[in-house]
């Protein structure tokens, strides 16, 4: 309907374009300018159906994905992403799974790319999401799937202390240079532990910031080596202050990091702040700059990717 009427606006400004270059009146112009104004109006109009049509389409396919998959889980138990690719699916995208130890089944985002398998724990890509959040937000998750969010501590601890696990985490900065971390047998405690992390061997492009950067003396006071998980709302942190308040993000802070993929989003890379509480990867590009993009996402440590 809208696009009729740019039409119809579209002729009665050539009808009117043609009569004025005839009559050069004042009142003529002034008609011209009113109607090119409405095309612009329309034409803008257009532009933001248009964008909520596409919005409607996204949200339509993610939620057919995760219906149909819905009925899959309920006969087969798929306890993770791994399981989602061994069974047959190798498309990235939402599926149901239910970890073994898990009162019930959730919606996760799976990655089938790089040999597939991995279930995503954290991505940030835009700063759409904040991640100051609560105790119980990180616990529960947050965000869209589909675009930023965090898992959640609660189901991170399920699917980690089912068997040995491995945490890749893609990293990608402001010029598009791209780097990853690996780390073998991560595991995430439960709630009464404060979702204690530790972490095995680490593999990769971008740095050990996990273990605290590559200088001893800095490991520890940055080593995120079983360290406990803080939010603004729970200081379970080795520092006299509240690094998670500080650093706007929830975190196994240490005192405090030399990671900090859930900090404060600066869509230009470089910041200034009072505290380093951008999306930092230490080793890699310091604490003063923050990520472009970055993903955290899970898979058996003894999986085997197919040829
Ligand atoms: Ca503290």
């Amino acid at each position: 309907m809208l696009g009729g009427s740019l039409m119809m606006m579209t002729g009665l400004l050539i009808v009117a374009g043609v009569s004025c270059s005839l009559n050069v009146s004042d009142s003529c112009q002034m008609e011209l300018a009113r109607l090119q104004e409405q095309e612009r109006l329309l034409k803008d109009q257009l532009q933001q159906q248009e964008l909520l049509l596409h919005r409607l389409q996204l949200l339509n396919q993610a939620g057919n994905r995760n219906h149909a998959q819905t009925h899959q889980v309920q006969d087969t138990q798929l306890t993770d992403c791994s399981q989602v690719f061994t069974a047959g699916f190798n498309l990235s995208g939402l599926y149901r799974i239910q970890p073994s130890s898990s009162p019930s089944a959730l919606t996760v985002y799976c990655d089938m790319t790089e040999g597939g398998g991995w279930t995503v724990v954290q991505r940030r890509l835009n700063g759409s999401e904040t991640f100051n959040r609560s105790w119980s937000e990180y616990k529960d998750g947050f965000g869209d799937m589909t675009a930023e969010f965090w898992l959640g501590n609660e189901i991170l601890h399920h699917i980690t202390t089912q068997g040995n696990y491995s945490l890749k985490i893609n990293l990608e900065d402001f010029d598009d240079q791209q780097r990853y971390a690996e780390y073998k047998n991560l595991r995430v405690a439960d709630e009464k532990d404060h979702y204690r992390l530790s972490f095995g061997a680490f593999e990769g492009t971008a740095g050990d910031a996990l273990s605290g950067g590559h200088l001893a003396a800095e490991s520890e006071w940055a080593s995120h080596q079983g360290m406990k998980f803080s939010t603004y709302d729970q200081d379970n942190d080795n520092y006299r202050g509240n690094c998670a308040q500080e650093d706007r993000g929830g975190w196994w802070f240490n005192k405090c990091h030399s990671a900090h993929l859930n900090g404060v989003y600066y869509p230009r890379g470089h910041y200034s702040s009072l505290t380093d509480d951008g999306v930092v990867w230490y080793p890699w590009r310091g604490w003063w700059y923050s990520l472009k993009t970055t993903v955290m996402k899970l898979r058996p440590t003894d999986y085997q990717e197919s040829i």
